[in-house]
């Protein structure tokens, strides 16, 4: 007999618990044991799948027998056409116009039906609204509800359960801010609330950081930075009201110390990853984490820095050098 929704459910978690490897080189450059939380290795490419597979996975217990349906930057999709599939149920992924080819075949490739719509992320998710809305789909939230904060909260507990005691700091990435409220929720249930969390964005994709200045969610006018998958137009307002509740250090970096750093990382620890995590990784490598402790903003002599290597699909070795040419870095 076929197994129920409920019953396919009930075979996750879909993440797996991820190897946390101190890094020399990282270490080296930064002063202090760099530890990288790897979620470049799940399934489906980017520690998405944790928040997006508790999502799927607490919607299928309740039995909703819909389609998936997603809109994404890429990651966030891919996560969600994996779960639908591990779940056995139809999914419908839209991205915006111009996504990469290979991001396109990888969404096929789980199975997933893709529709292309809009330019940005933004204009992708009102297509997915409209057609969640018309066809009565669940439509899976890359970032923006507390299921997937939830989801994402475990990573944290890996991190108690490998370490033991706080790290010094903890180093992210923020795109809508869905990984930012999962950890942050993730450190205030395991005690950890006064770890200081570096929260990191390009420039062009920045619209956490406008919102720290203004005190007010900010929506970016347009997407300019080359990290896609960062390019939310606007914040979750969970993401800056954990500003509120946590020591989060909101900074900002060029789309050229996010590539250079996504270089430096392959060369250093042979792991490819998308320019949105290079972004986290160039707190360490553009001497982002020093400048903080020499503003006084991060205590001076730090214990360990974990970084989350957030991992991304939206990446290859010729794309990494297409980048390298468009930002003039040989
Ligand atoms: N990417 C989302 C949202 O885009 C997506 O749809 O794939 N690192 C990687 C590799 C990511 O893919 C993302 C989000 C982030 C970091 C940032 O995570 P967030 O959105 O939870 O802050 C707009």
């Amino acid at each position: 007999m076929e197994s129920s929704l409920a019953e396919r459910a009930k075979g996750g978690p879909f993440h797996m618990v991820t190897p946390l490897l101190e890094s020399w080189a990282l270490s080296q450059v930064a002063g202090t044991t760099v530890l990288l939380k790897c979620e470049n290795v799940q399934p489906a490419g980017s520690f998405k799948v944790r928040g997006i597979g508790h999502f799927c996975q607490e919607f299928a217990n309740r039995a909703r027998r819909a389609p998936f349906c997603s809109r994404t930057g890429g990651n966030a999709g891919i996560a969600a056409a994996y779960c639908a599939r591990k779940l056995g149920v139809p999914a419908t992924i839209v991205l915006p116009e111009g996504a990469s080819q290979r991001v396109v075949r990888r969404l096929q490739g789980e199975g997933a039906e893709v529709q292309l719509s809009g330019k940005v992320w933004d204009e992708a998710n009102l297509r997915a609204q409209e057609l969640a809305k018309r066809d009565g789909w669940v439509n899976v939230p890359p970032f923006d509800h507390p299921l997937i904060w939830e989801g994402h909260a475990s990573l944290v507990r890996e991190l108690k359960a490998a370490l033991g005691s706080p790290p010094g700091a903890l180093v992210l990435a923020v795109g809508g801010g869905g990984l930012l409220a999962g950890v942050s929720a993730g450190l205030a249930e395991v005690g950890w609330q006064h770890v200081p969390i570096v929260a990191v964005e390009t420039r062009g994709a920045h619209c956490f950081h406008a919102a720290v200045e203004a005190g007010r969610l900010v929506t970016l006018s347009n997407i300019t930075s080359v990290a896609k998958c960062l390019g939310a137009k606007t914040v979750a307002a969970r993401a800056l009201e954990c500003t509120q509740e946590f020591k989060v250090l909101s900074a900002v970096v060029e789309d050229s110390e996010a590539v250079k750093a996504v270089q430096r990382f392959l060369d250093d620890e042979r792991m490819l990853v998308e320019p949105a995590c290079g972004a986290a990784l160039a707190a360490v490598y553009s001497g982002l984490l020093g400048r903080l402790q020499a503003e006084g903003r991060l205590g001076p002599s730090l214990a360990s820095v974990v970084v989350i290597v957030c991992g991304g699909n939206s990446i290859s070795s010729q794309e990494l050098q297409a980048l390298k040419a468009q930002l003039g870095l040989g």
